[in-house]
């Protein structure tokens, strides 16, 4: 019952201002309330310092965009989730884009053999520099923690791999780039897109994604992007894809989750202040926290 909340003020990732301020939006939603109300022993550890765009002229040779400040950012989180998992800390990261998942990912599958991921999330976050429309590395660090991308990334906080591609499940997916299609075929990653999510239902989604991941894996990570869900219940998002999970199927997903036991370590993504009506998205995050942390168990 002890929990570590890392706030990371990352907008490196997308072009998007104002994702910087979603660990705000979520504290002032209530975040840390909501999860007093839940957990013994919660540590706010405040915000990891993430680097202006500007603040220093480095040119690279690729096309990624600010790569060196989404490194150091990184490595930076990578050793705090590292050193709570320590102390036996359950790690809550607040975003940020989500080019901050590379550096969660590190961090904490340094503990795992078989750490699964579950990726809530409009896009599958699978490309690489080679395939990427946008050059936005909140694209890639799905990709990047299966060990594709700059080595840079890929090698952050130890060598090679993170995750296993059969230790992933996608879900929500229902804007996947060409590049994106491939991997998803070749690496035979696991992915439930809205035309499953409707066809079989959340309920059915969800127990086949936590017996597909209690026979493979020694820890869970649920990557929470906000965008997963439909943007007129989420609009404070960057990139809105329309036809999204509905509150009643996110708050479902977050419940079957709790009642699994099998989360260790999660994060929530993308919450745009700027960009939202009225902290709806802040709330929202807030609100499946609650879920995910057994609310309904109480
Ligand atoms: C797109 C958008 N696939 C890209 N990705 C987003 O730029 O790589 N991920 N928005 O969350
Ligand atoms: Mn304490
Ligand atoms: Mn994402
Ligand atoms: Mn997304």
């Amino acid at each position: 019952d002890k929990m570590s909340i890392i706030g990371v003020p990352m907008d490196l990732g997308q072009s998007r201002r104002g994702v910087d301020m979603g660990p705000s939006a979520m504290r002032y939603a209530g975040a840390i309330e909501k999860l007093q109300s839940l957990k013994q022993d919660i540590h706010d550890l405040g915000d990891i310092a993430i680097e202006r765009p500007d603040s220093l002229q480095e040119q690279d040779e690729t096309n990624l965009k600010n790569l060196p400040q989404v490194i150091r950012a990184n490595e930076e989180l990578a050793r705090c989730v590292d050193t709570e998992i320590e102390k036996e800390r359950f790690p809550l990261i607040l975003g940020g884009d989500h080019s901050i998942a590379i550096g969660s990912l590190a961090g904490i599958s340094r503990h795992y053999e078989n750490l699964g991921v579950i990726w809530y999330d409009a896009h599958g976050d699978l490309n690489s520099s080679e395939t990427s429309p946008s050059g936005n590395i909140h694209g890639m660090p799905l990709a990047v923690s299966l060990g594709i991308g700059h080595e840079k990334l890929t090698n952050l906080h130890g060598h090679g791999p993170k995750i296993k591609p059969e230790n992933i499940v996608i879900v929500g997916a229902r804007s996947l780039d060409p590049g994106e299609r491939e991997l998803i075929r070749e690496q035979g990653i696991k992915v439930f897109t809205m035309h499953e999510i409707d066809r079989m239902g959340m309920p059915a989604v969800m127990e086949e994604t936590i017996d597909y991941l209690t026979d493979r894996t020694d820890g869970v990570h649920l990557s929470l992007d906000l965008d997963g869900l439909d943007p007129s219940e989420a609009p404070g998002v960057g990139t809105p894809v329309i036809g999204g999970m509905t509150y009643r199927e996110s708050h479902l997903a977050m419940e079957m989750l709790a009642e699994s036991g099998m989360i260790t370590s999660a994060e929530f993504v993308e919450v745009n202040p700027i960009l939202d009506e009225k902290n709806k998205t802040g709330e929202m995050a807030v609100g499946l926290m609650g879920s995910l942390f057994g609310e309904k168990l109480k």
